[in-house]
């Protein structure tokens, strides 16, 4: 009887791995930049499966390139640290003080525990910010948010190297000021201008929430920039929601084929959206 069992699983694993031929296919030599926001990271074995997922895309012959957040471990040790910190728009206030703590939790703790969590799935990640080889050079966004820093060139030459060596790039959004000053960008603004730099296949938005839900709470699979923009004015795109659609509608403007926003805390949620019929939160294209 259990033998029986058994056969029955390893014959569904193979037919599955037949079933993701068209999409191996589909999708070798693509670039797709995966966003892996602070509120999707979970807990360690959640990351060991975020990461065995990019070691596979990257195996099968993706290009990935992984940009992350970590404003939830931001918070935490500036509280620790006794600093306050507000939000307006969804953009942290930044002062110097504030600052410091930012660059030593993304490039520190966070972008490292990423790039171990790959390295230790057999892939070859190395950490970057936006400051390394001076690749997302931003201007301030507002007087009044401080450091908080708008992309307004950013130059891929890197990654490109970077994915020519089978390296996974994992990008800290921290970007260069033009007068040395480093600036704090937001991880959806950072990837959306990375995405749109690469001109990549897909951007991967992975949140917290299944995606763009309509009025009764169900998600809506498939948007366009136009629909999004009537379901903003309608009211149902609102809050935290709408820097991700506005992320994703720069992204496609820049040459972005499609964004997809789903949520990261799903098991295999890349390898569910790339590599099955099923696909996973909303996609969005032009
Ligand atoms: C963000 C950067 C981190 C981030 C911050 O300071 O929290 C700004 O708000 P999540 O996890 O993707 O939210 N920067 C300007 O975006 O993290």
């Amino acid at each position: 009887m259990k033998k029986q069992n058994m056969n029955r699983d390893w014959i569904a694993t193979a037919r599955t791995l037949s079933e993701a031929l068209p999409y191996l296919q589909r999708y070798t030599g693509a670039t797709v930049v995966i966003k892996f926001g602070g509120h999707a990271m979970g807990d360690e074995e959640q990351m060991a499966s975020f990461a065995r997922d990019i070691v596979l895309m990257n195996q099968v012959g993706v290009h990935p390139v992984i940009v992350h957040g970590g404003g939830p471990m931001i918070n935490s040790l500036l509280a620790k640290l006794d600093i306050k910190s507000e939000f307006v728009n969804g953009k942290r206030v930044t002062d110097e003080a504030t600052m410091e703590v930012v660059e030593m939790v993304l490039s520190g703790l966070v972008n490292k525990r990423i790039v171990q969590a790959i390295n230790s799935q057999g892939g070859r990640a190395v950490g970057i910010s936006g400051k390394d080889a001076n690749m997302m050079v931003c201007d301030p966004v507002d007087p009044a948010l401080g450091l908080v820093g708008q992309p307004v060139e950013v130059t891929p030459d890197l990654i490109h190297q970077m994915h020519s060596h089978g390296i996974i790039p994992v990008v800290a959004p921290l970007g260069a000021g033009r007068e040395g000053e480093t600036f704090n960008v937001n991880g959806d603004t950072a990837a959306g201008a990375i995405a749109g730099a690469l001109k990549a296949d897909r951007l991967l938005l992975l949140t917290d929430v299944e995606g763009v839900k309509d009025a009764e709470g169900s998600v809506i699979t498939n948007l366009t920039i136009e629909s999004v923009d009537e379901l903003t004015r309608n009211g149902v795109i609102a809050g935290g929601m709408i820097p991700k659609t506005e992320t994703a509608v720069a992204a496609i403007r820049e040459g972005v084929r499609a964004v997809v926003i789903l949520d990261g805390r799903a098991p295999n949620a890349c390898l569910l959206e790339l590599f099955t019929d099923h696909g996973a939160g909303s996609m969005i294209r032009a």
